[in-house]
């Protein structure tokens, strides 16, 4: 009856779980939920997250979905778990709701609509519009931009703080998407901002081995999906001329 964590390391918060739990020395069961595979949807699975998404956890009898819930509830269940990830000072407590909220509504807004249209949409047939294509990487670099010149205005990682906290983990996982671009994407995008990819690092240096361990699926897929994806740019241009 230990904690599971039902995760697909392809998808950026059940990353931040996998390797919170890592780091942390959480002892728990890494459950696969493939959801290119649509195993989401699998009635095994409805009994765990009603809404189809991971990542989510089981605790004993407890159950919860939404990554910043579930790292919110590990960081206090656990008390193994060093306090930076999640100060028990209620403003610096505040603080890290805010990042997490904004989180949603920017960063992760834009990188996931990006993703689901350039790479999920027409991996699972499902139509992707150019345009969302468009306004999502607007979002994504408009968010980068706040990053730099606001969220990490005033030291290495988010809040002026010298360690990292959960909301450090879930933004840089969520940036590591941008892999699954185009080399000459990632870098256009990413590039500009000189603070964020230094924090990136940091991030993943403080999280050594285990960043680079659960990234591996990314990492790997990553020259395959490059490949596909120019195929499939090359197929839309030639079919929009003829
Ligand atoms: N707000 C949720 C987002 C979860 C989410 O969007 N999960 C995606 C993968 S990154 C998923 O399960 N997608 C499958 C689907 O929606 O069918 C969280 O932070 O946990």
């Amino acid at each position: 009856m230990g904690l599971k964590v039902y995760a697909d390391r392809i998808s950026p918060p059940s990353r931040a779980i996998l390797i919170f739990c890592k780091v942390n020395g959480i002892d728990f069961e890494e459950i696969q939920v493939e959801i290119l595979k649509n195993q989401q949807y699998s009635s095994e699975y409805k009994a765990i997250n009603p809404m189809h998404q991971v990542p989510a956890i089981a605790d004993g009898r407890f159950k919860l979905f939404e990554s910043h819930a579930i790292l919110i509830y590990l960081s206090c269940a656990f008390p193994g778990v060093a306090s930076h990830w999640y100060p028990s000072d209620l403003f610096k407590r505040a603080k890290i709701h805010s990042i997490l909220d904004w989180h949603h509504s920017n960063l992760r807004r834009g990188s996931a609509g990006l993703i689901f249209n350039t790479y999920v949409a027409p991996v699972k047939g499902l139509p992707s519009y150019p345009q969302v294509t468009k306004e999502s990487e607007q979002i994504l670099i408009r968010s980068l931009s706040k990053l730099e010149f606001f969220w990490l205005k005033d030291g290495q990682f988010l809040l002026g703080s010298s360690q990292p906290s959960i909301a450090d983990l879930c933004l840089v996982c969520e940036i590591m998407e941008l892999e699954l671009q185009s080399e000459e994407d990632c870098h256009r995008i990413l590039s500009p901002y000189k603070k964020v990819v230094r924090w990136m690092e940091d991030t993943k240096s403080a999280t050594a081995p285990h960043f680079d361990e659960v990234h591996e699926v990314l990492f790997k897929s990553q020259k395959g999906i490059r490949e596909w994806m120019t195929t499939q740019s090359v197929k839309t241009e030639l079919k929009s001329k003829m």
